[in-house]
Parts: C-alpha cells; structure tokens; sequence
C-alpha cells in the first residue's frame, strides 16, 4: 500500500465487473476494494433464496479474482459479527479502518440506493465521487436526449438508435436484409417432440456451498428453494453458459421466444439475465458474439435480431425510463387496482395450469422467461385487478436476475399498465385463447378454455372482458383497444352480465 490515504471504491453485489466505472485510473497501489453483505440488501424485500446464494457466491468470487488481479479487497461477510447490516453502516466502519481520502462508486441500480450514497459525502465529511455506470450503452443524458420532445417514448425507435450506434447487424445505414425487426417470424408455438437443449449447470464450489449453506439457515423464510441452484458464479462459468446459447439455442431463439410447454421451463431461452445483470457479461460482446453467428451462417437473421433487440433495445431502453421517470414511477396505478396479490404467487398452488407451471418454475430456479411473465403471471394480475405495487415487489424478489431499473419499467410500464400508457400503447390483456396457441398448457388443465362462463370455464375469459369493460373509460379511446371494445359493444346484454358475473364470482374465490 502506497504511504498516501487510499480511496474507498465500494463494490456493490450487481457491479462485479472487472472494468467498473469506479476503477478507471485508479492505482491498485492506492485503493482498497470494499465489498459487504448486508442484511439490509438480502431483506429489504424478501429475495428468493436462490437470488441471494447467487449474488453472495458471485460477490465472494469476484472477490478472490479482484484479489489476484493485484487489488486490495476488504470482504464483509453477512455473518462477521460487527457486520452493521447496512451499506451506509459499511461505508462508516470502513472509514474508521482505511481512513481513506475519499470514496469512489458506481452509480446503483436503484434509486433507494442512489439516495443513501448521496448521503455519504455530508454524513461523512469526505469527497464522494459517483461515476456513471459505463456497463451499459446509453447513458441518462443520451436517453433524456432521445427521449425530449417525444410524444411517445417507443421502445422500437430507440432500438434503431442503438443499432446505428453500435453498428450491430448494420448493411452501412441499413439495418442487415432490410429490415429493422424480424419479430413477425418470431411467433411460433412449440412442440413437445422438439429436441430441448438441456441448460448448462454449475456445481456449487467450496465457497458456494457455504454460501448455500447460510441462505438455507438465514432465509428459510423467503421464496424459493436452494435444490436446483445451478448457476454460474464466476465470469470464466458465465462465459461457458454464453457459448452453450449460442451453440445450442440461439438459432431457435426466435422463433419459439413466445412459446410455453409444460415441464419445459427454460426453451431456448439464453438464461443469461442474471449474469449480465451483476456484470459477469458485457452486454455488447454477448451481441457480437451473437452477431458472429449470424456471420457464419450459424443462426438465422429472425433469431438474432430478436435477440440483439432484447439486449440493446428493450434492456437499455426500460433502464433509461426508470432513471428518466424518477423514483414514484413505481408507484403508479393507472387503474386504482387494489386487490391483494394472491397467495398462490408464493405457492405455485392453483388448478390453473398456466399459472402453476410460471410459478411453480419460478420458486424452482428463480426463473421464468418473457411471455412467462408478460403472459401469464403478468396478464393474471392486470386482469384480476392486483395492486401493482405487491406485484412489484413479487417480481423484485422471485426471478435472480431482478434489480429494480429493469424490474419496474417492466412490471409497472409493460405488463400492468400502471403508468397508464407511456411505455407500451396498450395493456397486455388477453383471454386464454392466446395461451392456448402459444402453449400446450391449456391440454393439461382442469378448465375449459373455449368455454367463457361457468364453473369449469377459463378464467382468463371472463376475467378479459370484465377487465374492459370496467376500464372502458380509461382505455375506451385507446385506438388498439377500438376492435375488442366493438366486440363487446355488440355483444347482447344477457352475455355481457353472464360474463362480468363469472369474473365477479372468480374473483371472489380469490379473496
Ligand atoms: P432471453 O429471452 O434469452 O433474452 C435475452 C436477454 O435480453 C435477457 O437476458 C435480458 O437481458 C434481455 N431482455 C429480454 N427482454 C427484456 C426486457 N423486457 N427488459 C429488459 N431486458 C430484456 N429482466 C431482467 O433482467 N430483470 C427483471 O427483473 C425483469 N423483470 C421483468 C418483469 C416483467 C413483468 C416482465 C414482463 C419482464 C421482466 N424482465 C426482466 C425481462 C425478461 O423477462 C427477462 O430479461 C428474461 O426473461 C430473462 O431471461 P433470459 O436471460 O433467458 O432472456
Ligand atoms: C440483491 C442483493 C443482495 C440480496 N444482497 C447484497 C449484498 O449483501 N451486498 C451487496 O453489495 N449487494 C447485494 N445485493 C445487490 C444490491 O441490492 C444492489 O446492488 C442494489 O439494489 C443496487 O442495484
Ligand atoms: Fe390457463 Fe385458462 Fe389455459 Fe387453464 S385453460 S391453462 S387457466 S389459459
């Protein structure tokens, strides 16, 4: 260590990159490395299980990496006994340690934490220096930038920005075969007789396990169980997973990205969220890498631009309307929809199959993929009228790959509606007829999905027209909503109650 006071770099648990802003110029010599569990972060919500063993483990390897790279690194662990609990607590008893001349961090991922850092500098009485997180594409004043002056904040433009910038999948100031969005060709239901690539696992390490050990013993209390946990924890690991994708899956990406089948949770779903999330993977290289495929004749165009699109569309877009729209965004509700999020969301425990397959997988690996989401345990809740706020906070804790910058936007903007519009242009509202054509689901299921009233009828049904009709005059002027409204109008009245009391009665039995 350098005769100079040090300058405290915190490392939070989603910032386990190598290259962090934070890091830029920095001597090792003259910096310590401050990493801490904190029960504050594994409890402010209820995490799964899973999600934590899976940050902590990654957390104490990228420790040991950083370590033989040449830096200093002081590790907190959650159960060192004058472990304060808190980052802020942290940052407090390592000050008293190190002494440091000031504090460098990268910007969080969550505006509760955005707030506590920049306590620190006036709490603290030393220089705190918040650097912009470089890990991602498009930084707060390039997405204001865009953003000023739109009327709608439309994810495919801003997608097209990205694609210009990047150079990904760019014919010179085309978009690669003419086209900017293949997703027509992306629709295709599945079959159970398709080969299913098996998702590549990991064996828990020494220090995993430990890991594992004290989730079990500390957190029996929150979602999820530990007996599947097989994920990557260190870059070298997620990189292994990314090759495994892109050989064996992202050639079928696209075309079955919507579907579902029962006992098939993953499909050929990347699975790479978590990693890149905590900064395992870089984003951009993972597009490349994907990219390369297309290149060498690996992968079709339709699977590759789909997943580009994810990747530097939708994830770098709903991050620029979190940091945009400030931190009431989560808090809104467009609809007033008040009811309580229903137990089964933690149980997985309900005669509707589709609900049963998302969550049950779901408290099994702590994932679902999109239209899981979107689709089935997102639509339930619109329709059913839940609170978006606990949906939310459902959401944050049940899938490991959860932060809110990327959680919210999706939850309350995409999939409930609650900001009453300005990330999608209209809800996604649907009966069971759309899980039954892009899933087996509804074969396996005790109710009817053809029929719409009645006791053994989808639920889904009644629930989607009662759903309209009791919002008809927040979204009655919503031009995409103008055929099923039509619909409705047209249907005889005698239906029209037979349907809202079949949603009333379902509801009820809910409560
Ligand atoms: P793939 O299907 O293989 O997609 C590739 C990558 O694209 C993903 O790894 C992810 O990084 C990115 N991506 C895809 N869709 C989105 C999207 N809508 N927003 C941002 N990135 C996207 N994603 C999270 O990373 N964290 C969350 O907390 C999260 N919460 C969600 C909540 C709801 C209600 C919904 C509808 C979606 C949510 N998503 C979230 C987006 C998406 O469902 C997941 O990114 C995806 O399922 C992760 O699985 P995968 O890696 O197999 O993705
Ligand atoms: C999610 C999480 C959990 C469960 N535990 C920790 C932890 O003990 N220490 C830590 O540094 N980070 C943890 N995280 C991730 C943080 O909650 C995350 O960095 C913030 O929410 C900002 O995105
Ligand atoms: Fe879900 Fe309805 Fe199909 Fe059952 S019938 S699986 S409840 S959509």
């Amino acid at each position: 260590m350098a005769n100079s006071k040090p300058v405290l770099i915190p490392i939070l648990g989603d910032q386990l990159s190598r290259d962090l802003s934070s890091l830029a110029g920095v001597d090792a010599e003259n910096a310590v490395l401050l990493m801490m569990e904190v029960d504050e972060e594994t409890t402010y919500v209820r995490h799964h299980k899973a999600k934590i063993a899976f940050i902590l483990a990654a957390m104490r390897h990228h420790a040991e990496d950083m370590q033989d790279r040449g830096w200093t690194v002081d590790y907190v662990k959650l159960d060192d006994p004058d472990n304060s609990g808190s980052f802020s607590g942290e940052i407090a008893r390592a000050i008293e340690r190190h002494d440091p001349a000031s504090i460098c961090v990268t910007e969080p991922g969550e505006w509760r934490v955005r707030a506590m850092m920049e306590e620190w500098e006036e709490k603290f009485g030393i220089k705190v220096e918040i650097c912009p997180d470089s890990r991602f594409l498009c930084d707060h004043a390039e997405f204001e930038e865009w953003a000023e002056g739109r009327k709608q904040l439309r994810m495919e433009y801003f997608y097209r920005e990205m694609r210009r910038k990047t150079g990904l999948l760019m014919d010179g100031d085309d978009p690669e075969g003419g086209k900017w969005n293949y997703d027509q060709d992306n629709r295709k239901p599945a079959d159970q007789d398709l080969f299913m690539p098996k998702p590549i696992a990991f064996r828990p390490d020494e220090t995993t396990q430990e890991v594992l050990d004290l989730v079990a013993d500390r957190f029996a209390d929150h979602p999820g169980g530990l007996d599947n946990f097989q994920f990557a924890i260190t870059r070298a690991e997620a990189l292994r997973a990314r090759r495994h994708f892109l050989d064996e899956c992202l050639a079928r990406f696209g075309d079955y990205q919507d579907a579902m089948l029962t006992g098939e949770p993953f499909l050929y779903h990347s699975l790479l969220s978590p990693y890149l999330n905590i900064g395992l993977l870089d984003p951009v290289d993972l597009c490349r890498e994907a990219e390369k495929k297309y290149a060498e004749g690996d992968a079709p165009l339709n699977a590759v631009e789909g997943f580009i699109r994810q990747i530097i569309g939708w994830r770098e877009y709903v991050r620029g309307i979190y940091w945009r729209e400030g931190p009431d965004y989560a808090e809104n509700n467009f609809f007033d929809a008040a009811r309580d999020l229903p137990d089964f969301y933690y149980s997985g425990d309900t005669d509707m199959h589709c609900l049963s397959q998302a969550i049950g997988q779901t408290l099994d690996y702590a994932y679902a993929h999109h239209i899981q989401r979107l689709m089935i345990t997102g639509t339930f809740a619109l329709l059913a009228g839940v609170d978006p706020h606990q949906l939310h906070i459902w959401y944050l804790e049940v899938y490991a790959d959860a932060y809110e910058w990327v959680e919210v936007p999706n939850t309350v903007g995409m999939s409930q509606f609650a900001d009453g519009g300005l990330l999608a242009s209209k809800p996604y509202a649907a009966s069971g007829n759309y899980i039954n054509k892009m899933s087996d689901y509804c074969s396996h299921c005790r109710y009817d999905v053809k029929a719409k009233t009645g006791e053994d009828a989808c639920p889904f049904n009644a629930l989607y027209w009662d759903f309209l009709a009791r919002n008809e005059e927040k979204l009655g002027d919503n031009r995409r909503l103008a055929m099923p409204y039509r619909t409705w109008a047209k249907k005889e009245k005698g239906e029209k109650i037979a349907l809202r009391n079949s949603a009333r009665s379902f509801l009820e039995s809910l409560d």
